[in-house]
């Protein structure tokens, strides 16, 4: 685009002109064309093209200089400006010095006196740099510096006005840092240049309209691009994108592009997306192989699109096809995929360090090609979700049916900030890949690098999956690499056994005891599954390089392995009926087109049975979709199991609006117009800003900002529903007031009507704050008070998250607490009606990663009166630690012991038996072990009234539980009814037959006999052996026909897997009080 070199170097004369010229340089920027300024500004502008820069041309003009607004000096020769040609122009708006020998220093210090000047066309010349007058120009709207040889903006960054600017043929590597302040470019070519990469930056062009990047070295094009509200055209031809990203905007913010040329780049994977938003999509030359049918079926038949997929190494559709253009294509693509079988695909997490190389790994796997994730604007934050399809190796060589591998890959952002929020999302099905960087590992890392990761995952369920890769390899020498993965190796394997080698001492010191209380069992219970690790690591650890693509072809074969395993996933690549298939495209459809894709289940329910009946599979389909990660629903969390989010990315974002490690960098923001429109001026942002970042305590109004990007701000019935799925659903946090500057009141209280209007909500995982002073002083005149503490030891790991939920339950109207203080590790609140304070609150083991989490109760009522009794703190404290084990149930990995302190000494001897305290129930009092004293149970126990009952009744009431496991008729109300409560299964034998000989020996044996007997029993499943002693084998074989008769009838239709060591355990006590009889 250079300008024709006006070569007419004739000495004549100074020539003025009122003619308005035409005006090459901007011919894409109609709409800023001096052509189309408003009339009466257009007679009034007075236009001087120069063809001689002699002194007297010079001199001549001088006259006329006040008044002239337009200079034309393109193609002169000239190698500087002379200060006296500018200096007395001050109406000058547009001057043009192209096509000279201009270079740095040669333009007159005058030129910053023009501050008139809209329009500057400095092409054409010898500038290395901006000239540094240029930020003084702060009327500027249009500048051209193409073709010259300048490598950086500096110098013109400060031009807030910019609409347009030209920077084609240059020498620039960076750009888009210096464009951040140009909110209003509409035109930006930057061709022929060596940019690597768009930056975040990008993000505030808003307005863009019309962008040339092509003929630079970029590798990615980043999301922000397309999510521009005015982009019309988007040139990127000749560079080295590899890389589309898939992602989703929202519909509000979705519309048409005129034009995209991906043309000439190293694209392998066909962007059908793209084809929902561009009228003319170019890919030509490109590395694509295949178009699909998915990402094409929702181009709209009748539309004029144009598609242009020429000269790339294409199969489907052939050739021929793909020559007679769109329509054509998706002929031929939907008859095709009339025919193809689908198979259910799996999740896959990558999870790992910060930097670890997680990014650069999927990326890598999704292109199939090295690919290296670039510092600014690939680093991560939450989650990222990519589709992969890998063809599967056929089992047999007869076996020609094709059989895809769907993979729905999850990018977790390292940072330790995560590991809270995206445990929600760490279930299986899935297999985990776990990235460490072999260059930066050292043996002193091992925990940080991998254990920890373990701790992590093993935490939530010792059910998982996982692959560990090392990444780096280009930059360690083989054997290096080698003795890196076999030390991990090593590590991990003791590290196992370290975690082993607990439960195994927790286990063996509870079958040491003499009586074994039903607390006991049922912790004896929890250890023997947590000792029946059922996760799976992959034996060696995978070496790879995202940097040269090496070892990608393990990873695909391990992941193809893994996902055939019919053990670890019975339903991943079984072949999905196409009725599945229609309620999935249907829901991606409807997920794709929401505003706020989150459907409540009955309406959900009631919308795709109306439309595809088969109500019975409903819940099936749902979980294959959820499973698959086309949505998600939560179905294991009671307060979220009613929404189903037909489109994951957007919870995601959702969260990245707020659950992020860098908010208070990404807080620093320009509020825009809209927030003004509901009163959020910057001020009060940035007081808003500093009331989260420093109390955890966010404005109802900040958080609409936040929100802003996805929910539109006038929105206001999309932004209450958010709100309260967010404080609600996911218990994010609760209603508070503002009371004096400073003070906050943590308890609204619900109007008449039983509302809660709150303005604003505390997020107790922002709330740094540490404990503050005026606890101690309520709290600590109570020191000698009637007491109750409960408290959970988590010896090994206590899982992020678990007291900030917590808070946020305990803060519900049914426990009647009123906070008084919320800081970082704990709560202290009195109760509403009773005189008795709590305060819960966890303190990390200073020798391990262990904590404590103790509930406390003091009495705080007038000691002459009446002492609050034991029984009613139960009253406050059990659905407290009802609730906190609600919360324990989704980390079924935990290792965790629960213990009651003793009232006398404070030491914390005795077993927490809140959830099935049967035996201490029956007690007046019982020792303590550290002190010796004999201690009224009614500390120790809740009391044994109707009342326990009533308390597990009502919570499992008002949480909507699902029914028991077990059915057991004979499981005594009480049992039956926390068991409900927990959802847990308890197994209660029936008192042991009259006459047990007084030795039997009982095995447990696998038999594989029994299975074919009942061919539906997939798992072994269990006989029971006996073996009695006595006076004759006669005796002895009648006897032990009859208790194989009692045992068999309780145990021989059970699977092995249920039957674990705490029926062996039970059968021992049978037995031994049988003894003692
Ligand atoms: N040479 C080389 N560099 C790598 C490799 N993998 C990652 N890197 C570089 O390491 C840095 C971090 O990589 P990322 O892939 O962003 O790491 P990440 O684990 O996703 O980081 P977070 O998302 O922030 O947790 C980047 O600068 C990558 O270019 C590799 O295999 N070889
Ligand atoms: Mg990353």
């Amino acid at each position: 685009m250079s300008a024709k070199r006006r070569t007419r170097s004739t000495k004549e004369h100074v020539v003025t002109s009122y003619r308005p010229m035409t005006h090459l340089q901007f011919e894409g920027a109609r709409h800023l064309h001096p052509e189309r300024l408003p009339t009466k500004q257009k007679e009034k502008t007075a236009s001087l093209r120069i063809f001689d820069v002699t002194k007297n041309t010079v001199d001549k003009v001088q006259p006329y200089a006040g008044t002239i607004r337009r200079l034309m000096l393109s193609g002169l020769k000239i190698t500087s400006v002379p200060d006296s040609l500018t200096c007395r122009m001050l109406l000058l708006e547009r001057l043009d010095l192209s096509e000279n020998m201009l270079g740095d220093g040669s333009l007159p210090d005058s030129l910053q006196a023009l501050v008139n000047l809209r329009e500057l066309n400095l092409s054409g010349n010898k500038f290395s740099k901006v000239p540094a007058k240029l930020n003084k120009l702060k009327n500027l709207m249009r500048l051209d510096v193409s073709h010259n040889n300048i490598e950086s903006l500096r110098g013109a960054e400060k031009l807030r006005r910019m609409q347009v600017l030209v920077v084609n043929n240059n020498r620039f590597t960076v750009l888009f840092k210096d464009l951040a302040q140009m909110r209003k470019l509409e035109i930006l070519d930057c061709s022929c240049n060596n940019i690597r990469e768009i930056g975040v930056e990008i993000r505030n062009l808003q307005a863009l309209k019309d962008v040339n990047v092509s003929d630079n070295r970029i590798t990615v094009l980043p999301v922000d691009i397309f999510k521009l509200p005015l982009l019309e055209s988007l040139k990127a031809s000749h560079n080295q994108i590899s890389k589309v990203p898939n992602f989703t905007i929202p519909p509000q913010n979705r519309h048409w592009l005129s034009e995209l040329d991906l043309s000439e780049n190293v694209i392998n994977k066909f962007p059908g997306l793209l084809l929902t938003m561009t009228k003319k999509l170019y890919l030509r030359a490109n590395k694509i192989k295949a178009l699909n049918w998915n990402s094409m079926k929702n181009v709209d038949w009748q539309t004029d699109q144009e598609l242009v997929v020429d000269d790339n190494p294409l199969k489907t559709p052939p050739r021929d096809v793909c020559d007679c253009g769109l329509k054509s294509m998706l002929h031929y693509l939907k008859e095709v995929q009339a025919d193809v079988s689908v198979y259910q695909g799996i999740k896959m997490f990558v999870i790992g360090s910060p930097e670890s190389g997680k990014t650069s790994f999927v990326n890598s796997l999704v292109d199939n090609q090295a690919r290296l994730s670039t510092e600014l604007y690939e680093k991560s934050s939450g989650i990222e979700t990519y589709d992969v399809e890998f063809e599967c190796t056929p089992m047999s060589e007869e076996d020609t049916h094709l059989r895809v591998l769907q993979l729905s890959i999850w990018d977790f952002c390292g940072n330790p900030f995560y590991l809270s929020p995206h445990y929600l999302f760490l279930e299986q099905p899935a297999i985990v890949v776990l990235t460490f960087n072999m260059k930066t590992y050292t043996s002193e890392s091992f925990d940080k690098m991998v254990g920890c990761w373990f701790d992590w995952m093993l935490a939530k369920s010792n059910k998982q999956v996982v692959l560990l890769v090392g990444t780096n390899k280009d930059k360690l020498k083989l054997h290096e690499a080698k003795a890196v993965c076999s030390e991990v190796k090593t590590r991990l394997s003791d590290y196992l056994k370290k975690q082993r080698e607990i439960i195994e001492k927790k286990l063996a010191a509870i079958e040491k005891l003499k009586n074994i209380s039903p607390t006991l069992q049922d912790q004896f219970k929890t250890y023997t599954t947590l000792l029946q690790s059922k996760f799976t690591v992959q034996s060696e650890v995978i070496m790879i390089s995202s940097a040269e693509f090496i070892g990608f072809d393990i990873i695909r074969a391990s992941i193809e392995k893994l996902a055939n395993d019919k053990k670890l996933f019975p339903d991943v690549l079984r072949l999905i009926p196409t009725f599945w298939l229609d309620v999935e495209n249907y829901i991606e459809e409807k997920g794709s087109q929401e505003i706020v894709p989150v459907m409540e289940w009955d309406d959900y329910e009631k919308e795709i049975v109306g439309k595809f009946g088969m109500k019975h599979l409903l819940k099936m389909i749902t979980q294959y979709l959820h499973e698959t990660g086309k949505i998600l629903w939560f179905q294991k969390y009671p307060s979220l199991e009613k929404y189903v989010f037909l489109r994951p990315s957007w919870l995601f974002d959702i969260n990245k609006c707020l659950f992020r490690h860098d908010l208070k960098e990404k807080l620093n923001v320009d509020v825009e117009d809209a927030f003004k429109s509901i009163g959020i001026n910057q001020v009060k942002f940035e007081s808003l800003k500093n009331e989260f970042l420093s109390q955890g305590i966010i404005d109802k109004e900040f958080l609409r900002c936040l929100f802003s990007q996805l929910v539109p701000i006038e929105e206001t019935s999309n932004f209450q529903f958010i709100l309260k799925l967010l404080m609600e659903g996911f218990e994010c946090g609760y209603p508070v007031t503002k009371v004096s500057r400073t003070e906050y009141d943590l308890n609204v209280e619900p109007d008449d009507k039983g509302n809660v209007k709150a303005t604003k909500f505390l997020l107790p995982w922002f709330r740094i704050l540490e404990e503050a002073e005026s606890v101690q002083e309520l709290w600590q005149p109570l020191e000698e008070r009637r007491r109750l503490v409960a408290l959970c030891k988590f010896p090994k790991y206590m899982p992020p998250g678990m007291f900030e939920t917590l808070s946020v339950r305990c803060h519900r109207s049914g426990h009647n607490l009123r906070f008084l203080s919320h800081w970082n590790r704990g709560i202290h609140a009195r109760h509403k009606t009773l005189k008795v304070q709590i305060k819960i609150s966890y303190t990390q083991m200073l020798d391990s990663e262990g904590a404590t989490l103790r509930f406390e109760m003091r009495d705080e009522a007038d000691k002459d009166v009446e002492e609050t009794p034991a029984s009613a703190m139960w009253g406050i404290l059990l659905p407290v630690l009802i609730d906190f084990e609600d919360i324990l149930q989704g980390f079924s990995g935990t290792l965790v012991e629960r213990l009651m302190e003793c009232p006398h000494c404070r030491s914390a001897s005795f077993i927490g038996e809140w959830l099935t305290p049967k035996e201490t129930q029956n007690m007046a009092t019982r020792p303590c072990e550290a002190c010796g004293e004999q201690v009224d149970t009614a500390f120790l126990v809740q009391p044994r009234e109707k009342k326990r009952d009533d308390v597990l009744f009502q919570l499992a009431k008002t949480r909507r539980r699902r029914a028991a496991i077990t059915t057991d008729p004979q499981l005594p109300h009480a049992a039956r009814q926390l068991a409900n409560a927990r959802r847990v299964a308890t197994f209660v034998l029936p008192p042991p037959p009259s006459a047990l000989p007084p030795i039997i020996e009982v095995r447990l044996e696998d038999n594989p006999n029994l299975i074919e007997k009942e061919p539906d029993v997939s798992e072994p499943v269990v006989e029971t052996q006996v073996k009695v002693k006595e006076e004759s084998p006669e005796a002895e074989n009648d006897m032990a026909a009859d208790i194989s008769q009692f045992l068999g009838s309780r145990f021989a239709h059970m699977r092995r897997d249920k039957l674990n060591r705490v029926e062996e355990l039970h059968l021992k006590m049978l037995i031994s009080e049988d003894e003692s009889n």
